[in-house]
């Protein structure tokens, strides 16, 4: 019989290129999953009352445990499921410094063109929540901008696509040789979406056929397996559970922090989203952990990356 308090809770919705990102990393660690689907469009009300109402896709939860951002969760498969590890060469440090550029410019220029060249044909209410989120106070305004410079963000990341197409000539299965890794997936969730959401993607890629091939590679991984679970069980799994994260602040804090300290914490960009608030129970240089609790779920540690993320103490 599995142990709930160990099982991995993946709530996300199959569109999102960010939770393929996770699901190919389940994938290269073999997991099995349990699968919440959330609502695409907010309210989410019963994701937002697990991470106190952080709610962007995806979420990992583990117990009692509230994991946002897919930075945080493969950084926490990675310390759970160490073999296979995400980093099989010796290089992790750049990886992480190469992912800040995956999931920051390049992601924002591929949503831009994606946005931008779907136009008029968005539905309203996605393209009201996603210009907001992504575009700014002004987005309707940017939307049209992106609409204008289409060409110009094909180039933005038709030049790193060449780069890696050129590097995988030499015949390596993957990006960092013969085994895949985080990058691996880090860089995919992009190619994933302008495949699937840009009707000119599947014939821009074809440019690219050493790329494709790792594809085709990254694809055959597969996401683990998964079965569902509702979102109501999710909430008393959380309920019935006490977190499991340790306590504590590193040296060299550079904001001050302390156990027990109230903050809020929210993505580091303008998407007009709603701060997490809560007291510390965790920080050092890569990670956030904050302590809430409410009726409807108990006591909950949310996780968070430090980079990316802004800290504001109350
Ligand atoms: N930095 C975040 C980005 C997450 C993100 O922007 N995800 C998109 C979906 S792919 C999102 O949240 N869209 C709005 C939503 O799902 O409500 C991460 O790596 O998890």
């Amino acid at each position: 019989m599995t142990d709930v308090s160990s099982e991995i809770i993946f709530h996300a919705y199959p569109q999102s290129p960010v939770a393929e990102k996770v699901r190919v990393a389940f994938g290269i660690k073999g997991l099995a999953w349990r699968s919440v689907e959330i609502p695409r469009l907010p309210p989410k009300p019963m994701l937002t009352a697990l991470t106190g109402g952080y709610r962007r896709t995806p979420v990992m939860q583990i117990g009692a445990d509230i994991y946002c951002d897919s930075q945080c969760i493969i950084r926490e498969l990675e310390r759970r499921y160490p073999s296979p590890t995400f980093m099989p060469t010796s290089e992790f440090g750049l990886m992480w410094c190469l992912s800040r550029w995956t999931d920051g410019a390049l992601f924002d220029q591929t949503v831009r063109h994606i946005l931008g060249s779907a136009g008029d044909k968005l539905d309203k209410d996605f393209a009201e929540d996603r210009g907001r989120l992504y575009l700014g106070e002004n987005w309707a305004e940017a939307l049209k901008q992106a609409h204008a410079d289409l060409p110009h963000l094909v180039a933005q990341f038709r030049a790193p696509l060449s780069w890696l197409n050129a590097q995988m000539a030499d015949g390596r299965a993957f990006l960092l040789g013969s085994q895949p890794a985080a990058i691996d997936a880090q860089i995919y969730f992009v190619v994933w979406f302008l495949r699937g959401r840009w009707a000119d993607g599947p014939a821009f890629l074809s440019a690219f056929p050493e790329l494709m091939r790792w594809e085709e590679n990254v694809r055959a991984i597969g996401h683990g397996s998964s079965s569902a679970l509702t979102p109501e069980e999710a909430i008393i799994i959380a309920r019935d559970l006490e977190p499991i994260a340790q306590t504590g602040v590193a040296p060299h804090e550079p904001q001050g922090l302390e156990v027990g300290m109230p903050v809020s914490v929210s993505p580091d960009v303008n998407g007009g989203e709603q701060p997490v608030t809560g007291t510390v129970r965790f920080a050092n240089a890569d990670t956030i952990v904050i302590d809430r609790h409410t009726d409807e779920v108990g006591n909950v540690c949310v996780h968070f990356p430090r980079a990316g993320y802004r800290v504001e103490v109350l």
